[in-house]
């Protein structure tokens, strides 16, 4: 498969860019490869500059749950294209997609629109902070919820991927705020809330893990979360922006019944386009700006082609059994993924919520960072080469979820299984 232009189009943009991209998630280093660009996508397909078809599993990294080009999201977008892009004034299209999402999430009254997942979270901590007058908070390590400053902490992601959990230029006082605990595990926030009380102003976690490959909770881990937030006086967030109506269409909390204090929500809200939300509990939420003095804007905040697209698809998974049909086809390609990799006589684990899945190259389960070795990281980039040298776009790190979408059908999932059943004997 030839990637002249790729190949090409990257010189220039590593002259321009740190990297040639806007974000280091999609430079395919550490699976020892170039990235090849895009240039469309249509249904569960992208085509690259020379011409290559991939069937796609980075969905954009998590917002295209309806796969590319859904006809009633463009007309969506084409519909608002013609009454302007955006006012810095509200409309009532960012009102109904506040609506859409308070009918779906159990644990959120209100919310804010952002731009992006990483203002959703740094917003709702700041909120958090706010609210209980407290400076600390808690994250999981491998989880990862953007990049503001005080969370790239043992970040998950690309952050990860690339040797940079703790990045450079975060400030030791403003780390110092952060507290750090292995994920799925209870015992140790416990402790860390005995060993700091009354300072934990919020734990923060994604439910479902996506950025460390996919890893469920634990049972009672969740629950267990709840009851000691409750009990410590601090905010319990979920951050929902991977797993938000894609593992459900009451995400996460709905999918595991535990409600949070607040909730950050980004990718599939808004179908494709820059969107982020957080929101809550009312009694918490009256304390943003101009109700209360926590103080969070945004130029593009509400965008109006972002909700367009986010509350188009929102309907098409609110009308449609969107959600059954993904479970189906996760379980086909789980079930297909092991069977191929207990033929080829390899060492391997497929871990997976609804649509969200990681073939881990070690015997699992992962619970969490620890659980994954090094040889686990190597051998799933020789893995991801071949995978896209026949076809096959997955997100370009052991350290991502893979993403199905409603556009992704049994016959393509089965070409993906006969793909990775020969990059895994080879
Ligand atoms: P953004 O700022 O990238 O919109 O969202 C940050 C974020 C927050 N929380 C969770 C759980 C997330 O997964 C993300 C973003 N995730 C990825 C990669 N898994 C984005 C891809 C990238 O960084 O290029």
């Amino acid at each position: 498969m030839s990637h002249a232009r790729s190949e090409e189009a990257f010189q220039s943009a590593q002259v321009l860019m740190p990297g040639g991209v806007n974000s280091p998630a999609r430079a395919c280093r550490s699976v020892g490869a170039e990235p090849v660009f895009i240039a469309s996508a249509q249904g569960p397909i992208l085509t690259d500059l020379d011409g290559a078809e991939y069937i796609d599993y980075v969905g954009a990294f998590g917002p295209m749950i309806l796969g590319h080009g859904h006809p009633g999201v463009l007309a969506a977008v084409e519909e608002q294209l013609q009454l302007g892009m955006t006012y810095g004034a509200p409309t009532t299209g960012e009102t109904e997609l506040a609506q859409a999402i308070v009918d779906a999430t159990p644990g959120i009254e209100r919310l804010r629109l952002v731009n992006s997942g990483t203002e959703a979270t740094m917003s709702a901590l700041r909120v958090a902070r706010g609210f209980t007058g407290r400076e600390k908070v808690i994250k999981m390590a491998g989880c990862y919820h953007g990049h503001a400053d005080f969370l790239l902490v043992k970040a998950g992601s690309g952050a990860l991927t690339l040797g940079s959990p703790d990045s450079a230029g975060v400030t030791a006082g403003t780390a110092q705020d952060t507290l750090v605990a292995p994920h799925n595990d209870l015992a140790a926030v416990e402790s860390l809330f005995s060993s700091h009380p009354g300072e934990i102003a919020a734990v923060i976690l994604e439910p479902v893990v996506g950025n460390m490959g996919v890893v469920p909770p634990v049972d009672g881990y969740l629950q267990g979360l709840r009851e000691l937030t409750a009990k410590h006086g601090a905010l319990l967030v979920f951050d929902e922006v991977m797993t938000g109506f894609r593992v459900d269409r009451a995400s996460a909390q709905g999918r595991y019944g535990v409600t949070p204090d607040l909730t950050c929500l980004g990718k599939v809200i808004g179908g494709g386009l820059p969107v982020g939300a957080y929101g809550g509990r009312g009694d918490v939420m009256a304390a943003v700006a101009p109700e209360g003095g926590v103080y969070q804007a945004g130029t593009n905040s509400g965008n109006p082609l972002s909700v367009a697209a986010g509350l188009a698809t929102l309907r098409v998974l609110a009308s449609e059994p969107i959600h059954e049909r993904l479970e189906v086809l996760g379980a086909r390609l789980q079930r297909g993924l092991e069977s191929a990799i207990a033929d080829a006589g390899r060492v391997g684990c497929v871990q997976r919520v609804g649509s969200m899945i990681t073939l881990f190259f070690t015997e699992g389960p992962v619970r969490c960072l620890d659980d994954i070795p090094s040889s686990a990281v190597e051998q799933f980039g020789v893995f991801w080469r071949a995978m896209r040298e026949h076809g096959v776009y997955l997100p370009p790190s052991q350290y991502e979820a893979w993403f199905i979408s409603a556009a992704h059908d049994e016959e393509i999932i089965d070409k993906t299984v006969e793909i990775a059943r020969r990059a895994l004997a080879s």
